[in-house]
């Protein structure tokens, strides 16, 4: 090997640093028909070699696939898919006694009927657009990932020890729980999450056209029990909300002040609004007794012109969507969609507005036109913030400060750069940006469509997520991410704040109800019982797995019998995670190292039936298997 290949043989694996590089590059002359250095150093950062971990975990969302995603960053490698609000036939979510558990326990009752005359147990979909994590003292702390479900009012939270969905909480009042946020400070606490759609209060289908019975619902959960704290009614819809860094207020955009029912409706007015909520104020109103109760649920009314200090209502031009906080704590972007400016709030100016009838826009301090069609914005944690153009297909790179100073009438111009993305972004996150962590490195620009950047899988395409690094004012592309539907939004997050377990802890509260039904049979989880337990047309069938195999070869029901079959994992090794998959009866499941899993069927077709072991662990995972006899009726 040469002395210059070798050399650049070094620069290609990214093993040096950008300024070494650069030399390297600069010494060979080699520099202007390679890799820029900065474009070196990208790589270095993104490429990863086999076997290396990434510096951050993203977790995304998956809009309407209704799963969590969770992706090694910047390599953008997709890790792990939890299923949340939809079904899952590698993991038997849906499926399971201890999923069915968590998708139902939170559905209202109305619900819960309505799905029985239907056959179901749960919704089978859902619509995922915002996933948050849980915060402590303004920067992520590794506990929960809260999510919404626009499409079934839902929320949901997925426990980062295990990585799995624990609480789903359908929300009362309130249609299609859209924007979602973790009260950053002191710590989450509340979390906040919009109702999109308006109906009637009283929604029994006697109101359609009378605009004045619509209202819109607020919802504060608590993020420990994951039950709603209280809401609040608002005038507009509301669309994606956000947080202050001192635990006062929340706030939400709205593209529909007018109420309107349809398109030209809802695009009549120059200027839609943000909606205020003041934390204590609420609190208070609900000490005080000043809310009624609906659906067990304690409402306050927070409408324009209640003139109640539990919201302020701040015109902003046409039809605003999201909403961010800057890590300066101070700083909100409010993104026009329809027009094309940010409108930047001060938090430290809304104490005032509740205070005195100050002029609610008085807490706008810059409006800067960036674009065609502001979507989100991002921030570095220095001063500059991102801002995703949906209608230009660009991302801008702009300036908080100066866009503040041209507001105040300065000639500066507060845009810094902006990159062609592909195309038609709509969120964008920063490494660690929606928090005070905020670092600057990496964004990531998530495009709805990918047209021609993909080879071409038929008329349903794939988006594109771009990786663009931040480190310095040119913003540069380094690697486009197809996708399948739809991940909305993600977040980015130091990895040394996520820290998954390998194996279950065999206390833990998934399998309660299996315990209890075992210990009720005199049965040991770990042991498993060598016969079925018979309790009258109820047959409880207890095993254990070991790779490679069942406790059980074989057992035998009765047609007609309800079956339950409780399977734990005694493998307390990383990976060795078993599945049960009962052919031809539809059913399947996984069993991680050292959990217990169950599902109930109805045992209706006699015969012998296979089940095996769905998730390949061992070198006779072929092997893991065995047979149900099914003895037919009055036999
Ligand atoms: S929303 Cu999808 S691009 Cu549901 Cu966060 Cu803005
Ligand atoms: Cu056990 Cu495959």
């Amino acid at each position: 090997m040469s002395d210059n290949e070798n050399k650049l043989n070094i620069t290609r694996r990214g093993m040096l640093g950008a300024t070494a590089t650069g030399a390297v590059l600069a010494g060979t002359g080699l520099g202007s028909t390679l890799m820029s250095a900065r474009e070196a150093s990208a790589a270095a950062k993104y490429n990863l070699e086999p076997g290396e971990l990434d510096e951050y975990y993203g977790f995304w969302s998956s809009g309407q696939t209704g799963e969590l995603r969770i992706l090694g960053f910047p390599s953008m490698r997709e890790l792990m898919r939890v299923p949340v609000f939809n079904r899952c036939s590698a993991t038997g979510w849906g499926q399971t006694n201890e999923s069915l558990k968590i998708m139902t326990d939170g559905l209202l009752p109305e619900t819960k009927e309505f799905l029985a005359k239907r056959g179901l147990k749960t919704y089978d979909n859902g619509d995922l657009h915002h996933p948050h994590m849980s915060f402590t003292d303004g920067t992520y702390d590794g506990r929960y990932l809260f999510m919404n479900d626009k499409a079934n009012t839902r929320v949901a939270r997925v426990r980062c020890d295990v990585m799995k969905c624990d609480k789903i909480t359908e929300i009362p009042n309130a249609k299609a729980i859209h924007g979602l946020r973790p009260q950053k400070f002191p710590r989450t606490g509340y979390v906040f999450a919009n109702g999109e759609d308006e109906t009637p209060l009283v929604n029994d289908g006697t109101v359609l056209d009378d605009p004045s019975q619509y209202v819109n619902i607020f919802t504060a959960l608590d993020g420990d029990t994951m039950e709603v704290a209280w809401q609040v009614i608002v005038s507009g819809n509301l669309d994606n909300t956000d947080c202050d860094y001192q635990g006062k207020y929340a706030y939400s955009t709205s593209y529909n002040s007018e109420m309107g029912m349809n398109l030209a409706e809802m695009t009549e007015n120059e200027l839609d609004h943000v909606v205020v909520f003041n934390l204590a104020e609420i609190e208070k109103g609900i000490e005080a007794g000043d809310y009624q109760e609906l659906k067990g649920v304690k409402v306050l009314d927070g409408r324009k012109g209640q003139n109640k200090k539990y919201t302020r209502y701040i015109p902003i031009p046409n039809s605003p969507h999201g909403i961010n906080t800057a890590p300066d704590g101070k700083h909100v972007c409010i993104n026009g969609k329809l027009s094309p400016t940010v409108s930047i709030m001060d938090v430290t100016k809304l104490d005032a507005l509740f205070e005195s009838d100050a002029d609610p826009r008085s807490c706008i301090v810059g409006e800067p036109q960036l674009g065609l069609g502001p979507l989100h914005t991002a921030y570095d944690g220095q001063g500059n913030a991102f801002t995703t153009l949906f209608l230009d297909s660009q991302v801008v790179k702009w300036n908080i400060d100066k866009a503040i100073k041209a507001y105040n009438g300065e000639d500066v111009d507060p845009i810094i750069s902006k990159v062609d993305v592909h195309y038609q972004p709509g969120h964008n996150s920063t490494s660690m940006g929606e928090t005070k962590d905020a670092d600057g490195k990496w964004l990531i620009s998530m495009n709805k469509f990918s047209k021609d950047r993909f080879l071409n899988v038929g008329p349903l395409k794939p988006e594109n997520e771009q990786l663009i690094d931040i480190s310095s004012d040119e913003m540069k592309v380094v690697h486009d991410g197809p996708t399948f539907a739809e991940p909305h939004d993600s977040i980015i997050v130091r990895s040394d704040i996520v820290n998954p377990v390998n194996v279950w802890d065999r206390n833990d509260v998934t399998w309660e109800d299996a315990r209890k039904q075992a210990e009720a049979d005199g049965i040991d989880l770990e042991e498993g019982a060598e016969e079925p337990i018979r309790d009258g047309n109820k047959v409880r069938v207890y095993m254990t797995s070991q790779a490679p195999t069942f406790s059980l070869e074989k057992f035998t029901v009765k047609q007609g019998d309800e079956v339950t079959v409780y399977i734990t994992n005694l493998d307390d090794v990383d990976d060795v995670t078993h599945g049960f998959c009962l052919g031809n009866y539809g059913i399947a499941m996984e069993i991680g190292p050292m959990a217990t899993a169950s599902v109930t069927f109805t045992a209706d077709r006699p015969g012998v039936h296979w089940f095996y072991c769905q998730w390949f662990c061992h070198a006779l995972h072929m092997e893991m298997r065995g047979r149900m006899l099914v003895e037919p009726q009055g036999a």
